[in-house]
């Protein structure tokens, strides 16, 4: 093959890749709404602590997992989940994720692809904001069935349904989203709360291989 052919056909490969690459991060991506403040509701919710870390285990970044808990508010039937660092993240493009066991069975689902890799989870709801001039959030915001992880959308199954709190100390972080988002088939589900940022997992919240049981019912 003539040297020209080769390089007209390598500059094609590359866009054709490049344009397969923002093909999915558009797919992916979401438009939120950001809240300068979060509600006392929110804040005072009696959590319940789910999974604690040890700092100093980050695979990445700074984003230092520390604490987990949860909240069920019968109100709006919605959960909510608090995620704790260690120290305060400077930056503006967190990411977080919880990977759920929705039928309280780990034989079924997908290996968990971070440290507490014998977990099996069957969907993940994930948020990644990032700031687009102090107005809103473009990124990760949905959940994920197992039709989604295996072809990589984080978001297929639900799109922008999830709410987002940064609170001021920059260490707390604070999700919520209707409970029936999830399709629970029991009273009964796992769960994993893991950390990150740029869109990249970094630490999972909860040591040796552990996870969390929520009972719904
Ligand atoms: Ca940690
Ligand atoms: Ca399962």
């Amino acid at each position: 093959m003539k040297r020209t052919v080769k390089i007209v056909l390598g500059i094609f490969l590359v866009i054709i890749l490049i344009r397969l690459f923002f093909f999915n991060a558009e797919e992916n991506h979401v438009s939120f709404p950001m809240h300068l403040s979060t509600p006392d509701k929110v804040t005072n919710f009696s959590w319940k602590s789910l999974l604690v870390d040890v700092s100093g285990d980050t695979k990445y970044g700074d984003a230092d997992g520390k604490e987990l808990s949860y909240h069920y508010d019968a109100q709006t039937d919605s959960i909510w989940f608090k995620y704790v660092i260690f120290q305060e993240l400077e930056s503006d493009f967190p990411a977080l994720s919880l990977s759920v066991d929705i039928d309280h069975n780990q034989e079924n689902g997908f290996g968990w692809y971070g440290s507490n890799a014998v977990f099996r989870y069957d969907k993940m709801v994930s948020v990644g904001p990032k700031k687009i001039e102090n107005r809103s959030y473009v990124g990760f915001n949905g959940i994920t069935n197992q039709e989604g992880i295996k072809s990589r959308n984080w978001v297929n199954e639900k799109r922008g349904n999830v709410t987002y709190y940064r609170l001021k100390d920059n260490k707390t972080f604070i999700i919520g989203f209707p409970l029936q988002d999830l399709s629970i088939s029991s009273g009964i589900i796992n769960v994993i709360g893991s950390v990150g940022e740029d869109a990249v997992w970094n630490d999972d919240i909860g040591q040796d291989d552990s996870y969390a049981t929520i009972h719904l019912d």
